[in-house]
């Protein structure tokens, strides 16, 4: 069950909030299901490897760094949060990018979403606490959150986008995290 619990105070109403999952999908679960794939970023014509293993379900979805698939069924645990997002949202989620950051070495660098791709997008989080950062491209504003395991995170509407980056910083952990955004477009 996701439950949505809390919004944050910037960005607008509405545009950023927290909640948590409970259901049968967990860390291990997802570990052992996923074939995850090595994420490279191309940068002045090389492949540097990111050290993010990535795997995207569901209906191709591109951006830098992601590996862009063919159709990729959900796995039965996946389809079933699709629903239940799909529910909760009234909109249908179409593809599922599965992040693996085997510790805080690796992160995200800070960035924004295609906004013509997901009117929400919804991260759920598994395994070790990592930080959840955004900082306002005018860069007159930043937070920082910390996503425990089992939690939920939601990013809504385009404007959002448009004016915030989002990043998930290196930090001291030693354990593993992963990330499931589902996005419908
Ligand atoms: O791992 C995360 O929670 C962040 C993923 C992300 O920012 C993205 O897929 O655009």
């Amino acid at each position: 069950m996701i439950i949505i619990d809390r919004t944050l105070p910037f960005g607008g109403p509405n545009c950023v909030q927290l909640g948590s999952y409970t259901g049968p999908v967990t860390f291990h679960t997802l570990q052992s299901m996923i074939p995850f794939e090595e994420s490279v970023t191309h940068m002045f014509g090389h492949e540097i490897r990111t050290g993010r293993l990535v795997y995207t379900m569901g209906k191709p979805y591109t951006y830098n760094g992601h590996t862009s698939t063919k159709d990729t069924p959900f796995p039965t645990p996946i389809q079933s949060i699709i629903e239940e997002l799909s529910l909760l949202f009234g909109v249908t989620f179409s593809t599922c990018v599965a992040n693996f950051y085997p510790n805080g070495t690796v992160g995200l660098g800070a960035h924004s979403d295609d906004e013509q791709q997901s009117e929400h997008i919804v991260t759920l989080s598994f395994g070790a606490h990592r930080k959840f950062a955004f900082t306002k491209k005018d860069k007159t504003e930043s937070h920082t959150f910390l996503l425990p395991n089992s939690s939920v995170l939601v990013m809504s509407g385009a404007t959002f986008q448009r004016d915030w980056k989002h990043a998930i910083p290196k930090m001291k952990c030693d354990s593993p995290r992963i990330s499931l955004t589902f996005r419908a477009y």
